[in-house]
């Protein structure tokens, strides 16, 4: 393809992905993200994933790796990753300014071990954890295993990013003690059980699928979850958040893994 097509077709696919996000809060990004450097971000992943290191998430009551967190700040591959032009571009457009990374993950959701996400609202918890001013940020998700229907897909509730944070009346006002807790499969600012059913009677829910390298962007205040995995299919996903350089959380006191203290853009 001539620099000129790619140029032309890049546009094009970024003001369609940017009309989806604001119109349902989640976009694909049907953009082929280079080969080469996701399989060496798998491998390392996998790799980092067996080291014994506090930056890595097991499932509760068991040794079977969860998620492995803050990678980008050390690791080569990870760090080209996060500054390669085609995700910066996406989440420059979809927020409206520039950007540094604020959390880099991989949920690895094992096969048969894996376990679920709650629903729940990323803005939730860097709102109260972090003091995260407003939701001008997005996380890119990018498959690095197929993710299908019975491996605990990420799903969403369409249109719920317009909703704000939805907090029980009950709601105490207190940060968790334990960064563990805003990771496990028991979350610390899930969605209160009494709003659930109305949500999803009242909201169309999607899927994201997909084969290896499939990218999609969802917004912080979407409603959001995921199932065990119930099949013998590992489900890996990257998960890169980019915040707006004007937008550095007030209180972030969690491990530098969690929430990278480096806000310079990228
Ligand atoms: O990995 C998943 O299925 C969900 C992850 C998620 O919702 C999160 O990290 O906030």
């Amino acid at each position: 393809m001539s620099p000129v097509k790619n140029e032309v077709s890049n546009a094009d696919t970024l003001t369609r992905a940017a009309f989806d996000y604001q119109n349902q809060g989640w976009c694909e990004y049907r953009q082929p993200f280079p080969a080469d450097l996701l399989a060496e971000v798998k491998q390392r992943i996998e790799e980092i994933s067996r080291l014994r290191q506090p930056e890595v998430v097991y499932e509760d009551g068991s040794d079977v790796a969860r998620g492995v967190h803050g990678c980008h700040r050390y690791d080569e591959a990870c760090a080209a990753l996060v500054r390669s032009r085609i995700l910066v571009d996406l989440a420059e457009t979809l927020i409206g300014s520039r950007v540094y990374v604020y959390q880099f993950k991989a949920n690895i959701k094992a096969a048969r071990e894996g376990r679920e996400w709650p629903w729940h609202q990323d803005f939730a918890f860097w709102l109260h954890e972090d003091g995260m001013p407003s939701p001008d940020a997005v996380t890119i998700a990018i498959n690095l295993d197929e993710a299908h229907e019975s491996n605990g897909p990420l799903r969403v509730l369409d249109g719920t990013h317009r909703l704000g944070v939805l907090e029980s009346v009950s709601r105490k006002e207190n940060r968790t003690s334990n960064w563990k807790d805003d990771v496990s499969s028991n979350l610390s600012h899930a969605v209160p059980p009494e709003l659930i059913g109305g949500l999803l009677a009242d909201y169309p829910m999607s899927q994201f699928t997909g084969l290896p390298g499939t990218i999609t962007a969802f917004h912080p205040c979407i409603v959001h979850s995921s199932s065990n995995n119930h099949s013998n299919d590992r489900r890996s996903i990257l998960f890169v958040t980019y915040n707006s350089v004007d937008n550095a959380p007030t209180h972030a006191t969690r491990p530098d893994f969690l929430v990278d203290p480096d806000t310079s853009p990228l």
